[in-house]
């Protein structure tokens, strides 16, 4: 039920060739924060791997994908360069793992904040979504 009324409001931009974008949200953060985070699950449809390789975001200065290791028993997030998602296949982008970094945001993301987001990936595909909703992440150590 939730699927079908993200894809009814977030239209056909949902799908492209061989990418699928399922139930993206952003974070809520506290008032004056700096980074926030948008997640969801990428799913590739086609017989090869492909990469994400770039995002856009045009409410933070700067939009990275990231990903979260373990150093010296502490976990931390770190930039790549790509995320692979593997033939046939679907990446997860969830808290404490692969997601889209938002850094320096224009505003705090509240409740009723909507973000667009452009996502290029290795085969020359390109995904919009818009009107991404907000959602609060309770963290669970
Ligand atoms: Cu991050």
């Amino acid at each position: 039920m939730k699927k079908i009324l993200l894809a009814l409001s977030l239209g056909a931009s949902l799908f492209a060739n061989n990418i699928e974008i399922s139930e993206p949200y952003v974070k809520i953060t506290p008032p004056n924060a700096k980074n926030s985070a948008i997640f969801m699950s990428i799913k590739n449809n086609s017989n090869e791997d492909i990469k994400l390789v770039d995002a856009k975001c045009d409410f933070a200065k700067n939009t990275e994908i990231h990903t979260h290791i373990h150093e010296d028993g502490m976990m931390k997030m770190i930039r790549i360069q790509d995320a692979t998602i593997k033939a046939n296949d679907t990446l997860e982008l969830k808290p404490k793992s692969y997601h889209i970094m938002l850094m320096d945001i224009k505003d705090s993301i509240k409740e009723d904040t909507k973000l667009n987001l452009e996502l290029s990936f290795s085969n020359g595909e390109t995904v919009e979504l818009k009107d991404i909703p907000a959602k609060s992440i309770i963290h669970a150590h």
